[in-house]
């Protein structure tokens, strides 16, 4: 059954709306607009106003205003204001949950047990943490009193994709605004509502005008904001392709630069693993956000002995899931984001096809009852040769590709064997073997007996193709955003 909309998300997302610069909602100066759809209908939900260069330009020139009130509060003031933003959003979770899976197709249970309280806990997190830095080490030297004095940055530059809006929205500027920066946000203009419905709400608890903006637009308008010269930190998440754009003009301007980019996770399953367990969890990995995830697991590589039986589980569990609207309770899996996003995910699978990929569960373009004009795509299961591109590539959607190993050294290999390197797993009972193997896996993350594994204070990172920069959720990520000085005096 589908959840009836609160009236608070209701009229929300059904309301034209505009830019967020210094305090106000801010039409575009060209009056361009953009319609914002319903994935699982296909129907047009409202229209956002689309910025370029000029609206980016007031928005780093009212995070420049407010930056020095901002910066000038100590952790504790700031964090108060934080905890008060923790407070609106929690409150406003049942809305934020409407809202986010309406926008990005998301299933409506897993909104509710993922996104929205753990971008929550995302806030009360850093607002805590940031009490306990040491803004100022004493460093211990002969005839010289010195210390290391950390302070932010200024205005931050912040770039998001579409597939978890929410999530990484408060997992990037929270730690930013946090360390005493001002923020400008150029989210996806296909998924820009929960970002939007954030912001009203952090002017609600009186988040001072200026700290917070945002600036909805496409590419041109996230090209104008990585070259802003007043931008004094950078932050992307995105593809491969456009963080190498974003990396290459901060390095030209030599602003640091964090890029969050893609991945294409192994899940390595040894003869001895815990085969329900592990089919259940792999099924969920292609499921969840319709397969829509970077760090997910799409290679899959099951050992030889135990290929067949994996399989036959994993495929029973994957036919067993419910495909349908975001809202409807019973959904395990939503629509994809967009008819773009669809063409493209079909285009991808073709081609795989095509390079003589081997179909275990082929693909199909499914209509729920009276959902006919939505974005939904069956689960897919290919396997053959590992050059093929659905296994080298992001599909990004609900697709796996399976490669079968003979051992350890093999199976290492395979995972090795692409430039990404986000997030694998290596599933065993033999806890050394899994260590052994988690070492030797060329990513930011290992998890072992698991995939997707996300707490705070763990940090979530990236090296290769999947990116750089110090990676998200952890202590770390906050002193990203305080610039160490060195303070010294002589004192003979
Ligand atoms: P992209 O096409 O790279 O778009 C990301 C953002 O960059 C969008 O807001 C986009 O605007 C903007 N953009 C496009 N061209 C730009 C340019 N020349 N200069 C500045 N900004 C520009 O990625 P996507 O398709 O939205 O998202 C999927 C990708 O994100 C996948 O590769 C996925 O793996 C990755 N991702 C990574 C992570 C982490 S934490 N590593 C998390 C989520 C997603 P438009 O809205 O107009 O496209």
């Amino acid at each position: 059954m589908l959840a009836s909309l609160t009236e608070t998300a209701d009229r929300f997302v059904h309301t034209p709306l505009l830019h967020h610069i210094g305090g106000k909602s801010t039409p575009s100066q060209s009056g361009d607009a953009i319609e914002v759809f319903d994935p699982s209908t296909g129907a047009v939900l409202t229209s956002v106003a689309m910025g370029s260069a000029q609206e980016v330009n007031l928005a780093v020139a009212a995070a420049e205003a407010a930056f020095p009130r901002w910066s000038r509060l100590s952790p504790a003031e700031r964090a108060v204001f934080l905890h008060r933003l923790a407070d609106a959003l929690d409150k406003h979770a049942a809305d934020l949950v409407q809202i986010e899976s309406l926008n990005v197709g998301k299933a409506i249970v897993n909104t509710e047990s993922f996104d929205i309280p753990f971008g929550n806990a995302c806030v009360r997190y850093f607002a805590d943490l940031v009490q306990h830095v040491a803004m100022d080490i004493p460093h211990a030297l002969a005839n010289i009193e010195a210390r290391t004095h950390r302070v932010p940055y200024g205005v931050c530059g912040f770039i998001f994709p579409w597939n978890f809006p929410y999530d990484l929205l408060l997992w990037n500027i929270i730690p930013a605004l946090a360390a005493g920066n001002t923020v400008v946000i150029k989210p996806s203009e296909i998924t820009p509502l929960s970002t939007l419905f954030m912001m009203k709400l952090a002017q609600e608890v009186g988040i001072p005008d200026g700290v917070i903006n945002i600036v909805i637009g496409d590419g041109s308008a996230g090209q104008a904001l990585s070259e802003h010269p007043s931008i004094k930190r950078m932050s992307f998440t995105g593809s491969p392709r456009v963080g190498k754009m974003i990396g290459k003009t901060c390095g030209e301007n030599l602003v640091p630069v964090k890029l969050e980019l893609g991945g294409k996770g192994a899940a390595v399953v040894f003869d001895d693993a815990d085969l329900d367990a592990t089919a259940a969890q792999l099924a969920n990995a292609i499921t969840f956000n319709t397969g829509q995830v970077c760090c997910t697991a799409t290679r899959w590589m099951f050992h030889d002995s135990i290929y067949d039986a994996l399989l036959e589980k994993t495929t029973a569990i994957l036919n067993g899931t419910r495909l349908g609207p975001a809202l409807d309770r019973e959904t395990q899996m939503g629509p994809l984001v967009s008819k773009a996003h669809y063409d493209r995910v079909w285009q991808h699978l073709e081609k795989g096809k095509a390079q003589g990929a081997q179909i275990i569960l082929e693909p199909k373009a499914a209509k729920p009852a009276g959902f006919e004009h939505g974005y939904y795509m069956t689960h897919s299961l290919l396997a053959g040769a590992p050059d093929n591109v659905c296994c080298r590539e992001e599909v990004f959607g609900p697709s796996a590709y399976i490669l079968r190993f003979k051992d350890e050294a093999e199976a290492i290999r395979l995972v090795n064997s692409i430039s990404y390197g986000l997030a694998n797993s290596v599933w065993s009972r033999d806890l050394a073997r899994a260590n052994r193997v988690a070492e030797q896996m060329v990513a930011g993350n290992s998890w072992i007996n698991a995939h997707n594994v996300f707490a705070y204070g763990l940090p979530y990172r990236a090296v290769n193709l999947s990116g750089l920069g110090g990676g998200v959720n952890s202590p770390e990520t906050l002193l990203d955003y305080l610039r160490p000085q060195t303070i010294a005096r002589p004192l003979a």
